[in-house]
């Protein structure tokens, strides 16, 4: 399919720049490995220039006072995103299949999630303002004390290519709403739909520099924003590699981060369930976005009793998921994003084969498909707790199966690992449910489903999975600090 992709710059000061050393990165169409474009690589010049713009906006001095503007008047440019995007949607949705490579539904339902987060985070700037002044009590008649949420100033947002647009939604809306200023940083590997964003905000006449938008590589860009002094809170999804290296460098200016990294979630299956709804939410927990989710299911624990039928009709199930082209009607899997990440899972795939792991199902490309970085999605039995399969993120539609006896024994599995984002159990005993979601070890569980998320509730991991939340109030919450003011109001003096 032939799908425009607009030639952009950097968005720097609410206007479009070259990039200072004129540098671009190709744009591979993951479908059929070939160049269709390119977008610009920042680096630390343009990095010094966003800053600034951003330090402009923010400052009350010099700038567009977009941090003293009112919740609701933040919340009106929030919305008029929010429309514009909605207006575009078939386009964006276009551009994100064609860049990401993600069937052209599951772009279209990202798209449709944009909007709504930028609108549910207006609905919060403006309940910002009621909140401002909470009283605090205190001990003593002659002070009175209150607290003012402010914006933490000009902050980083460090984003993958998984959802290239949407995650970078999730922190955009987020630090605006709270009165930041920002510099989105988005993965050289899906960039194309973020440009498109600095277009809209162009269009609804968002103040300049309050959101700049720098496409290119990790240490060229990526590294230069994380560590410059002006730069006063960072926000990151990525690899947990990438975001250590994120943390030392805030650790170096003691500055805050959040960080959303890599998990290896579990999903734990009880000899109660219905099998084939269970093995419906197990393919779509692993194999949903090709397995390119930070929290996909990808470790299958199963009771014993039941494994043999449900990895019969698991199996039954994968092999009627389309692969193909994302434009193709009915498409359900897409290729991955790119030739690095074909070639790293497949690479997981050929070292569980001699590690004396089984392929149960899947394990290469489709025969179907002669070009592109398409994979089957593949399930692995005779596994062992210390196998590289096991213990490290693949990001790819790959499962890998083991079972168990008791409960204990399951949630042992479970946690049997260094990442604690998501965790799912599927039993119909809610009481089992409910004991089993205290023991996991992670930010989220799902309960008889896995995957689902909405932007009203918090995201985010434990161990090395990261820290801090995304998404819902505790998204907000990211880019405010607490100011405690209180006040002598006694005439007696002190
Ligand atoms: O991630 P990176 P990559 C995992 C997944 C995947 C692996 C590698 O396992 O296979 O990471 O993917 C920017 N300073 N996840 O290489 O490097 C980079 O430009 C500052 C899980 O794409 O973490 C991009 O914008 N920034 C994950 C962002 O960091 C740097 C989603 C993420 O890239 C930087 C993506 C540096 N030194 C990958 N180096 C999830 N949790 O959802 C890179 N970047």
């Amino acid at each position: 399919m032939a799908i425009h992709i607009p030639r952009r710059q950097l968005f720097i000061n609410g206007e479009w720049r070259q990039p200072v050393l004129n540098r671009r990165i190709p744009i591979i169409n993951p479908s059929t490995e070939q160049t269709i474009g390119d977008i610009p690589a920042a680096t630390a010049e343009d990095v010094e220039l966003a800053v600034d713009a951003a330090r402009r906006a923010f400052s009350r001095n010099k700038g567009t006072d977009w941090a003293a503007a009112s919740g609701a008047v933040r919340a009106k440019y929030l919305r008029a995103i929010a429309a514009k995007i909605t207006k575009r949607k078939s386009e964006l949705a276009n551009l994100e299949a064609i860049d990401n490579g993600k069937p052209l539904d599951e772009a279209a339902w990202d798209i449709d999630d944009v909007a709504g987060c930028f609108e549910y985070y207006a609905d919060l700037a403006e309940g910002l303002d009621a909140k401002q002044k909470a009283p605090v009590s205190l001990p003593m008649e002659n002070f009175k004390s209150y607290v003012l949420k402010e914006p933490l100033g000009v902050v980083a947002l460090i984003t993958p290519w998984n959802y290239p647009l949407l995650i970078a939604t999730w922190k955009v809306a987020a630090a605006l709403a709270a009165g930041c200023t920002a510099i989105l940083k988005p993965s050289e590997l899906a960039s194309v739909t973020c440009l498109e964003l600095a277009e809209v905000c162009m269009e609804v006449g968002l103040p300049p520099g309050v959101l700049n938008i720098l496409t290119g590589l990790g240490p060229e860009a990526g590294a230069p924003l994380a560590s410059h002094p002006h730069v006063n809170k960072i926000s990151f999804t990525g690899s947990s590699i990438t975001g250590s290296k994120i943390m030392t460098a805030a650790a170096q200016q003691v500055k805050p981060v959040s960080l959303e990294l890599g998990g290896k979630s579990p999903i734990v299956i009880f000899e109660d369930v219905d099998l084939d709804k269970a093995a419906e939410w197990t393919a779509f927990g692993c194999f949903w976005t090709n397995g390119q989710i930070c929290s996909a299911t990808s470790r299958l624990i199963v009771h014993e009793s039941i494994a043999a039928e449900f990895l019969n009709k698991l199996v039954k199930w994968t092999k009627n998921i389309k692969i193909s082209d994302p434009f193709e009607e009915g498409c359900r899997l897409g290729p991955v994003v790119g030739e690095g990440q074909y070639e790293k899972i497949l690479k997981f795939i050929s070292t569980a084969k001699t590690e004396g792991a089984t392929i149960l199902s899947g394990g290469g490309r489709p025969e179907h498909l002669k070009k592109g970085f398409f994979i089957q999605p593949t399930i692995i039995t005779d596994i062992t707790t210390s196998m590289q399969i096991w213990r490290e993120e693949v990001f790819g539609p790959v499962l890998c199966v083991k079972t168990f006896s008791t409960e204990d024994e399951a949630t042992e599995l479970a946690n049997d690992s260094h990442y604690g984002l998501g965790a799912a159990v599927l039993s119909d005993d809610l009481e089992r449910c409910e004991r089993i979601t205290k023991d996991f070890q992670a930010g989220i569980v799902w309960v008889n489903c896995s995957q689902p998320c909405f932007y009203q509730a918090p995201w985010g991991g434990n161990k090395r999975s990261g820290f801090g939340r995304d998404l819902g109030e505790w998204g907000l919450e990211n880019y405010l600090s607490v100011k405690q003011v209180t006040r002598y109001v006694s005439d007696e003096p002190w």
